[in-house]
């Protein structure tokens, strides 16, 4: 057992388990190099030599304590049979939803079409270099899913108010959470030993529309996973209650943004908390970056804490700074 899943089942650990969001990706040049080879992003996504290449890529530089699976929250969309592209400089392009076509996917087509991630997840649970790391595997929250669905594009480009006079919009809720339990399942078999629910853009919705569309949906996936013996991780980026967020939903941890103040979350939130500082730190002068790393640490202290970042890795950062943070994370007593 890794140590990330030690520090959530409060067994006693040496040091501050750390690992990042986006550690692949591509702030490492050797991740450029194979993604300049390979320009259809879901293509490379969806081979499993390349995809476990560059999810022990980030362990084979840094002393992390978990490796993450390469991969992408919109492959659910994908495996429910909407076209997803990315292009570059633009992100996700959706197409069209068939509903008929959508709503009559069976468990068995999701898990063939998906079958190359857990493909990735055994061969590369079975490497070395992993060790007693913990494997995550993912998935997106059920409102993310359906904002990408829907919406068609990020929404940082434009959100349609339209999507919640969907006609079909609650078959679509379903839809999306058989697949993840679906996906969540083929992952844990195959080798996972963590779930990360990625919810990017709950900090979107009003407080009277938070019940429907993450409250619920989220606490049966959390169940569901807990259920097969897993521990989950949520990630409701910006959502604007997050104690109340963990007395509903009752992740095994909770992982907070950049925005929050983490003062109050150590004193209002008692579950194991992971991340919240912010990826810009990381461009910072080493110092500064460090100083910025010290005061979550320090706040912590008495937390079951898991370091890690308020979102993912940048794009510009460089891998030296990732390797001076997690040194000084490690040897942080
Ligand atoms: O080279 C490229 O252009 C691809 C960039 C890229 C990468 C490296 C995308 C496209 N996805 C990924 C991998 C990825 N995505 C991982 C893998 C492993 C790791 O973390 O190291 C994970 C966990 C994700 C999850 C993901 N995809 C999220 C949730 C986390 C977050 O960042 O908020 C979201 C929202 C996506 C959608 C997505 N995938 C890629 C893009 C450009 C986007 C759109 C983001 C947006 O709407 O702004």
């Amino acid at each position: 057992m890794g140590a990330i899943k030690d520090c959530i089942n409060g067994k006693k650990i040496s040091n501050t388990p750390v690992w990042f969001m986006r550690q692949a990706g591509r702030y490492l040049p050797e991740f450029r190099e194979i993604r300049s080879r390979n320009t259809n992003f879901i293509e490379l996504c969806l081979n499993p030599s390349l995809s476990k290449e560059i999810s022990i890529q980030p362990l084979k530089r840094f002393n992390l304590d978990a490796l993450i699976i390469f991969s992408d929250i919109l492959f659910i969309p994908y495996a429910l049979g909407q076209s997803v592209e990315f292009q570059k400089n633009f992100g996700p392009k959706l197409g069209e939803l068939d509903y008929k076509d959508i709503l009559g996917k069976s468990d068995k087509e999701i898990s063939l079409k998906l079958n190359p991630i857990y493909e990735l997840i055994k061969i590369t649970s079975k490497d070395e270099i992993l060790n007693d790391k913990d494997l995550i595997g993912f998935t997106g929250a059920t409102w993310t899913i359906m904002v990408y669905m829907l919406n068609k594009k990020s929404p940082k480009k434009k959100l349609d108010e339209n999507i919640f006079n969907n006609l079909q919009q609650d078959d679509l809720i379903t839809k999306i959470v058989q697949a993840q339990k679906i996906h969540i399942k083929n992952q844990v078999e195959s080798g996972a030993s963590l779930i990360q629910i990625f919810d990017s853009w709950a900090g979107l919705l009003d407080e009277e529309k938070i019940e429907k569309y993450i409250y619920q949906p989220t606490k049966e996936i959390v169940e569901f996973t807990k259920r097969l013996g897993v521990e989950v991780i949520c990630f409701p980026r910006n959502i604007k209650n997050y104690k109340k967020f963990c007395e509903i939903v009752n992740p095994s941890a909770i992982s907070i943004d950049y925005d929050v103040d983490p003062i109050k979350i150590a004193e209002s939130v008692n579950i194991p908390i992971q991340g919240g500082m912010d990826p810009k730190c990381l461009l910072l002068d080493k110092n500064d970056m460090l100083k910025n790393a010290k005061r979550y640490l320090e706040i912590f202290k008495n937390h079951k804490y898991i370091f890690n970042l308020g979102h993912g890795v940048l794009p510009e950062t460089k891998p030296e700074n990732v390797k001076i943070l997690v040194d000084y994370v490690k040897d942080f007593k």
